[in-house]
């Protein structure tokens, strides 16, 4: 694992102390912003909260599939760049298929983090030289977005796929990305990949996608963001109500589609992995930690040692916060070098008893 440099600056080696620290000041991000004409990032808390106060996600805006159709993306290698942020499950989804599939000579990658101290200007390339994306040149993920959209006035989010030619960013559809690295995507990917979308599962695995987007992936950041409290009662209800289902689920079956991981078991982990880590601070008193669905945390443990998932789960990183100056300080803000996060992900299981391929996680394609 290279460098894991964390999202607030500081760069952490593998023992977990601190190596450097590149500055990125808001003065400099001002300055920066100012020379690329960006603008601040609009807050969601003003713009995409309903008249009850419930939070209402702005919608994807670059949504054209990768496919054969007309006016579809061409799937193609080395032309894409796939950027995400290490503490957003809704990008970290595409990281870790991209290596599952072994789709990393194909598809370059870069991890965005916040641009200055405060973020004002929303994602940047804080980690690289210069603050500039050796690639794509810019500072700001913004600047993609309106080369790519000048009107855009959204917030500029990840998972964004950019196209290296042209600069631009041509998908940002979360709920479909990884489906096209499995689908239009199959002829990079290594040649014993796993199939994480099976044809015959894809309507299913879809229809659960659907559900488990409000009731798991979206929850917390309902119950984060909505302004009232009959919608976080409503977000909080969701959310256990399908903590049960799924731990009954996974009582009976090692994945959330049998013996194989599926494209629907990266999206549960992604959020499940953050929730009593780093989630939790944002939320009131909780039924239970997702540490106490005994079926479920199992479940976690079992795909976190699987190396894809587990080089890009950065608990440490989204995990961390500082709060100096207040009277109580968070416990991660004491304790999160302490944790030995790794250690306790990687606690063995013996969720493989469910299975009938035990030392098989995966469903290989078939030789065509
Ligand atoms: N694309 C979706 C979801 C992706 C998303 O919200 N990503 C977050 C990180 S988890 C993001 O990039 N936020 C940047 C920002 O709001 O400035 C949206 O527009 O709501």
């Amino acid at each position: 694992m290279a460098d894991i440099g964390a999202s607030c600056g500081i760069v952490f080696a593998e023992d977990g102390t601190v190596k450097k620290k590149p500055l990125w000041s808001d003065e400099q991000a001002e300055a920066d912003a100012k020379e690329r004409g960006v603008e601040p990032r609009p807050k969601e808390i003003k713009s995409e909260i309903d008249e009850r106060g419930a939070f209402i996600r702005q919608p994807n805006h670059f949504r054209t599939p990768f496919g054969d159709g007309e006016g579809e993306l061409t799937a193609e290698a080395g032309r894409y760049k796939l950027l995400w942020a290490k503490g957003c499950h809704w990008s970290n989804r595409a990281a870790i298929v991209r290596e599952l599939l072994g789709l990393q000579d194909a598809i370059s990658v870069n991890i965005v983090a916040h641009s200055g101290e405060t973020n004002k200007y929303g994602w940047g390339f804080r980690n690289d030289p210069n603050h500039e994306d050796p690639e794509l040149g810019v500072k700001f993920l913004s600047e993609l977005y309106k080369n790519a959209d000048p009107d855009y006035h959204g917030r500029c989010t990840v998972p964004s796929f950019v196209d290296k030619t042209t600069k631009k960013v041509v998908n940002n559809d979360y709920h479909r990305l990884t489906n096209y690295l499995e689908v239009a995507f199959r002829p990079w990917q290594a040649e014993d990949a796993p199939d994480l979308y099976p044809e015959e599962l894809r309507k299913e695995i879809d229809d659960f996608n659907d559900w488990l987007f409000p009731n798991i992936n979206n929850a917390h950041y309902r119950m984060a963001f909505c302004q009232s409290l009959i919608a976080y009662k409503e977000a909080y209800d969701d959310f256990y109500n399908a903590m049960n289902q799924l731990e009954e689920r996974l009582s009976k079956q090692r994945f959330l589609f049998g013996d194989y991981v599926t494209d629907s078991d990266i999206r549960f982990y992604v959020t499940l992995v953050r929730w009593d880590t780093h989630y939790y601070r944002n939320l009131g008193p909780l039924t239970k930690r997702v540490k106490d669905f005994e079926n479920i945390w199992g479940y976690i443990r079992d795909l976190y040692v699987i190396p894809a998932f587990k080089n890009n789960t950065y608990f440490r990183d989204f995990s961390r916060e500082s709060n100096q100056g207040q009277l109580f300080a968070s416990f991660n803000a004491r304790f999160v070098d302490q944790i030995d996060f790794e250690s306790i992900f990687s606690e063995p299981t013996d969720r493989a008893r469910l299975s009938k391929t035990p030392e098989e996680k995966f469903r290989r394609h078939t030789k065509e």
